[in-house]
């Protein structure tokens, strides 16, 4: 004190106006760090993931809409999130909700108009909120005019637009649809006497890419969208792209697992390369692979040396924990935590050499979060919710959060075969049923697995239909509406969708949690996820149980170093003399490391 009041007054002031502008400095250093090598907005985005059939009806006939999603775009904003995911919205005969596409350049007259649409557009980039959609190009609607053309005769110009078997070769070889009720992928065409080839409905021929009057049509309805101000694409199947157009014999070891054998054929990097220099290079938008098989496989789409695409998703982690050769059947001892660490550390250190990856555990082919990586029981819903919150947003990839997992929506489990709506499931239940094989069982199966689950209307309110529609729903919903709901857990501070905001909020003030080098911590803990991110001597501890019990994790930090930034419980862990942090059910914390 004494020495201070000998300190002329300005020189106080200097000193204190120096520190102030060195914090202030050091924070906006902090997000334009440049020695982050190649930063970009959607490394830093968090994606959002609308089903607009789900979503908003706005005029009462069940279904969600365009408009629906323009009421509701402050929702969106107040989400805090900078980019959304739309699943399609152009015109179909909805055999697969849109992704039999009938006219790629017009909307869904269900959801609208293309009015509509621009309105929609613009009010997202009003909000500095960037809109990727689904770009759906391995197949196309049977309803679409190249495939009602092509198919009238051999000659016709659109003809070899798709595959065909010719049948006076005889039968194709052995082809297994995804979504037919007899598994077969070729569907005889009596006008042209062949057979075309579909991987998934029957309503959804493949297209023939071989054909480069086809690649320069899709390439031009592409420019069309992003001419618009699209801010990207999300590239929906994309590996299967490519066949071997000779069509040899499946090879055996492929028994049971078709994707693998029909994806990355042998020029689908030809094409994407192709892609990236007719369209894609010419815009600065988002683009991503949903992409299929090993690390190897995958990281070609995302490897900047080739030009291709910016990030791409993996199914290894949302197919662990299911039963081989069964379709869908989850096992009833559930997944084992040690082999989750070890393929979501895998693929991020994979992406970490080359590319960009995503994150996510939810989305429209998937059930509801919460009841497949958490426990939707009322003891533990909200926390285990929120603990799956913290993983997505605190990994290093690009987050892409499907819509209802920030309310803690969570399967619907329907009962009764009628409820459900999905092409994929009603034909395998039908296969089921055409081998005599356990209908019951497969209804159970379902219940935790089926794509239904993640697709059942928002949840806005407690009025009649939870908000959504004012008619009657295309899907059920989910009669927990009345207490899971936007406006119920806008006013709890301690919502799950309170605490998704929060969680957004932390990632995009940290760099470190976008940028940071990742590293496990307690490796072989069997029940505990934790890691920290690292980034210019900033550095996070994340700590995560995914057991519905207290759990232990072993750190060698000093408590008075870990600086609590988010928890999902009102308690903090504590940490005992052993260095065991420990955590209750569920719980999920995120510090920052201080030395
Ligand atoms: O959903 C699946 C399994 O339940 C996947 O095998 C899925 O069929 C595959 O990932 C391709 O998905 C995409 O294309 C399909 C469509 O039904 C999916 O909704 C879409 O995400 C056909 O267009
Ligand atoms: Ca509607």
């Amino acid at each position: 004190m004494k020495i201070l009041t000998k300190v002329p007054k300005y020189i106080i002031l200097l000193t204190f106006f120096i520190m102030q502008t060195q914090q202030a400095d050091s924070q906006v250093m902090m997000q334009n760090d440049q020695s982050i090598p190649d930063r970009k907005w959607w490394k830093e985005a968090v994606f959002y993931q609308i089903y607009p059939r789900s979503f908003k009806d706005s005029n009462g006939d069940g279904v969600g809409d365009i408009k629906g999603i323009i009421s509701k775009l402050d929702y969106i904003k107040k989400l805090g999130v900078d980019a959304v995911w739309l699943n399609p919205i152009y015109a179909s005969p909805n055999y697969d909700n849109g992704y039999d596409i009938s006219d790629y350049q017009s909307i869904m007259t269900e959801f609208g108009t293309m009015d509509d649409f621009n309105k929609m557009l613009k009010g997202f980039h009003d909000r500095k909120i960037k809109v990727i959609m689904d770009l759906v190009v391995n197949h196309c609607s049977s309803n679409h005019k190249w495939f009602k053309e092509a198919r009238k005769s051999r000659s016709s110009k659109y003809y070899n637009y798709f595959h065909w078997w010719p049948a006076e070769n005889g039968v194709p070889p052995k082809r297994i649809s995804f979504f037919d009720e007899n598994a077969n992928g070729w569907k005889y065409n009596k006008e042209t006497n062949s057979y075309y080839l579909h991987y998934f409905a029957a309503q959804q021929p493949d297209l023939n890419w071989e054909n480069p009057v086809l690649r320069q049509e899709i390439y031009k309805m592409m420019r069309f969208w992003l001419d618009k101000g699209i801010d990207g694409f999300r590239m929906d199947a994309i590996a299967f792209i490519s066949k071997d157009i000779k069509f040899p014999l499946l090879p055996p070891e492929y028994n049971g697992n078709w994707a693998h054998y029909y994806a990355n054929g042998p020029f689908l990097h030809d094409y994407i390369k192709e892609m990236n220099t007719e369209v894609l290079s010419k815009y600065d938008v988002a683009t991503v692979a949903e992409a299929e098989g090993s690390v190897e496989k995958v990281i070609k789409f995302v490897d900047p040396a080739n030009h291709e695409l910016n990030m791409a998703y993996h199914f290894e982690g949302v197919e662990l924990g299911y039963l081989p050769n069964v379709y869908k059947r989850v096992d009833p001892n559930g997944y084992n935590l040690l082999e989750f660490k070890h393929i979501y550390s895998k693929w991020d250190s994979a992406f970490s050499v080359k590319g960009w990856g995503t994150i996510y555990l939810g989305n429209h082919d998937q059930p509801r979060m919460l009841t497949r990586w958490g426990n939707d029981t009322p003891e533990f819903r909200e926390v285990s919710s929120k603990m799956l919150t913290t993983f997505i947003l605190s990994m290093r990839a690009t987050p892409y959060y499907y819509f209802g997992d920030e309310l803690g929506m969570n399967n619907i489990k329907f009962d009764k075969i009628d409820d459900y709506n999905d092409i994929e499931l009603l034909t395998n239940y039908m296969q089921v049923k055409q081998k005599g094989g356990d209908l019951k069982r497969f209804m159970e199966d379902m219940k935790i697995s089926s794509r239904d689950n993640g697709r059942t209307p928002f949840q806005w309110n407690t009025s009649e239909n939870a908000g959504f529609t004012t008619g009657t729903p295309w899907l059920k919903i989910n009669p927990n509406y009345k207490y899971i709901n936007v406006e119920s857990e806008e006013a709890d501070s301690n919502s799950t969708l309170n605490y998704f905001k929060k969680m957004v909020g932390l990632r995009k003030n940290n760099l470190t949690l976008i940028y940071g080098s990742y590293h496990m911590v307690d490796e072989n803990n069997p029940d505990v996820y934790a890691y920290t991110r690292e980034l210019n001597g900033n550095r996070y501890l994340v700590v995560l149980n995914f057991k519905p019990r207290v759990s232990i994790l072993t750190v060698s930090f000093k408590y008075d170093h870990l600086d609590l930034e988010i928890n999902n419980y009102p308690d903090k862990p504590r940490l005992n003399d052993e260095h065991e942090l420990i955590l209750k059910p569920y719980q999920s914390v995120i510090y920052k490391v201080s030395k």
